[in-house]
């Protein structure tokens, strides 16, 4: 099915990495998309409108339909464009990359994010929490190229913070989670991953996502030490 421009229009940011797995899975599928560029310290009326509950990106209209959450427009665009499938088709196997991706959120949204933005006793409880993660995810990709195998797939795009966001993450946060000694796979992954053409042109660059998470730390840590008074 090929798109007509402006058919489909996904509401993102470019550091925002579940914003990148969209851009990913449509860019492997050939689907044509606009992109509309979200303030999110201004957030438009359109997102406002279209995701009422979450008010968050992504968020995808698809003939003036809205849908948001990351996992479930991944979801929705594997079963509208079927050619190049990203979820398994044996409904086991399905069922299992979503509990993995159901994992994922809280390594990255509860332990990461925590490890990130917290100080003291408090990151390194959390960073020790994130390391015990990676490790069930290190045995996970052991062995394989990617997470469905051989093809970049929906495991690769849940996981692909790991491969460029983690790391300025570590360097702005002042951590070290992903070490390559101790996730040799991971590693591995990581490098196929990102190396990958497609993949690489949707990522902001470094120094980008730089200054944008030395802003959310800024932010996290006023709101902490407001919290507190
Ligand atoms: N669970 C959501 C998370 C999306 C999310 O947290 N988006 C952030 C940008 S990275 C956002 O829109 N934040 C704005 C806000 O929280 O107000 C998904 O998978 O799509």
């Amino acid at each position: 099915m090929i798109e007509k421009m402006g058919e489909l229009k996904l509401i993102a940011t470019p550091q925002s990495f579940y914003c990148a797995r969209i851009q990913w899975a449509l860019k492997l599928k050939g689907v044509e998309y606009e992109f509309i560029e979200e303030d999110l310290l201004n957030k438009s009326p359109l997102l406002l409108k279209s995701n009422p509950a979450y008010k968050k990106v992504p968020t995808i209209l698809y003939h003036g339909k809205p849908l948001a959450e990351s996992l479930i427009i991944l979801e929705y665009i594997d079963q509208v464009w079927k050619h190049y499938p990203l979820l398994p088709h044996d409904p086991s196997d399905k069922a299992i990359a979503r509990s993995s991706a159901f994992a994922d959120e809280k390594l990255y949204t509860v332990e990461v994010w925590e490890a990130f933005k917290s100080e003291g006793e408090k990151k390194e409880k959390a960073i020790k929490a994130a390391v015990e993660s990676l490790a069930t995810v290190e045995k996970q990709i052991e062995g394989k190229k990617f997470f469905g195998g051989e093809k970049i797939g929906y495991l690769d795009f849940v996981y692909g913070w790991l491969a460029h966001w983690l790391n300025v993450m570590e360097e702005v946060g002042s951590m070290k989670l992903l070490d390559k000694g101790s996730f040799p796979s991971l590693h591995h992954w990581c490098l196929n991953f990102i190396n990958n053409p497609i993949i690489r042109k949707s990522i902001p660059s470094r120094e980008n996502l730089v200054e944008y998470l030395k802003g959310s730390l800024r932010y996290h840590r006023a709101l902490a030490g407001a919290n507190k008074n």
